[in-house]
């Protein structure tokens, strides 16, 4: 049972900025909303390989193919980090694994669209990176101690990865005209799926109340959208690439970019596992985790044997 003062104790630590670690109290409901969302989160890194991971051997130089190759390898790490750092709740790494692959836990929208050229790369970079920065830099301020590093490791990486996919993609847009068309269209493809990573409308968020009110959100869904799209729209017109939102237009009052309506019925549709790449990721994900179900029982193994000669040596 919670107390209302143990609540009250609990809100006052939040609200003077204090961290949350993990043998700390904590309601229960914190505690299952970061488990959601932060397994979700670990999730969307795993699955987030794929799109990229299908052009490492067809990058098209020795350089790109490293870079490719460096960037998806930290994306494994990323989800890394978040499974160890949501596992400090108590939920076990393999039911959230469990729970995603065989279960109703989500990942990332985003990455249920495919790679179709190897301009896409360039836009995931750019693009899709972007967008995760503008997200989990707020993330590594939120209350609870282990996701907050997790996030602040992972933007350093993951700014990296923003900058090669902008530099990759000025490169195109000012290439010989093929290459201009393709980057162009890269980037009318994703532009619309990348505003959705931010979720819905703020009064379609039945989590963000909550979550903002225990700072694991420091932003609503629409504001973190918002600094995202002021910030691209600069970054199109310094290399000449336009925007698919005929809407886009600056508000001078309010200083920002207004952007037209979202397509949420394909929002959905794709949350719900029916877009276009949703049964391949989740099979491709399948697979992997049953073919390699020997290597975590010979890492199993292999750390009983190291455990028991410790054990035997002292
Ligand atoms: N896709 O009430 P809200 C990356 C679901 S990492 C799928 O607003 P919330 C790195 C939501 O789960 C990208 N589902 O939810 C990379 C909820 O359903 P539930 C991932 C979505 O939690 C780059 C329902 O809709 N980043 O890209 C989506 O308050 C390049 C209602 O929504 C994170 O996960 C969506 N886009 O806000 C890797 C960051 N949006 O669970 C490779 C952490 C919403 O109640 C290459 N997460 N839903 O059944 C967050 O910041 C939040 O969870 C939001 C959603 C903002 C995603």
């Amino acid at each position: 049972m919670e107390t209302q003062q143990q609540l009250d104790d609990f809100q006052a630590r939040i609200d003077a900025g204090e961290k949350i670690e993990p043998k700390d109290w904590m309601p229960e409901r914190y505690r299952q909303q970061l488990t959601r969302m932060g397994s979700q989160h670990a999730h969307s890194e795993i699955v987030g390989m794929l799109p990229e991971g299908n052009w490492i051997g067809r990058a098209p130089s020795l350089k790109r193919k490293l870079v490719l190759l460096a960037k998806v390898q930290d994306e494994a790490g990323h989800g890394l980090y978040l499974y160890s750092a949501i596992e400090t709740l108590g939920e076990s790494r393999a039911n959230m694994i469990d729970q995603y692959l065989y279960g109703s836990a989500k990942y990332s929208s985003i990455f249920n669209y495919p790679t179709l050229s190897y301009a896409d790369v360039c836009v995931i970079g750019w693009l899709v990176d972007g967008a995760a920065i503008v997200n989990q830099t707020k993330l590594a301020h939120c209350s609870y101690g282990p996701y907050a590093r997790a996030n602040l490791r992972i933007c350093k990486e993951e700014s990296f990865h923003k900058k090669q996919g902008y530099e990759m993609v000025a490169k195109m847009a000012e290439g010989i005209p093929a290459q201009r068309k393709m980057v162009q269209d890269a980037v009318n493809r994703f532009w619309w799926p990348t505003l959705m990573m931010f979720g819905p409308h703020d009064s379609d968020s039945p989590n963000s109340e909550e979550l903002i009110k225990w700072q694991i959100k420091l932003n609503t869904n629409d504001e973190l959208r918002q600094h995202f799209v002021d910030r691209v729209v600069m970054e199109a017109g310094a290399i000449g690439l336009t925007l698919p939102d005929h809407d886009l237009k600056f508000n001078e009052e309010t200083g920002h970019w207004e952007m037209g309506e979202m397509p949420w019925d394909e929002f959905w549709n794709v949350v719900k596992g029916n877009g276009v790449m949703n049964r391949e990721r989740m099979k491709a994900r399948r697979n992997a985790h049953e073919n390699g179900a020997w290597v975590r029982e010979a890492a199993q193994a292999y750390a009983r044997k190291k455990k028991l000669s410790r054990e035997k040596a002292s």
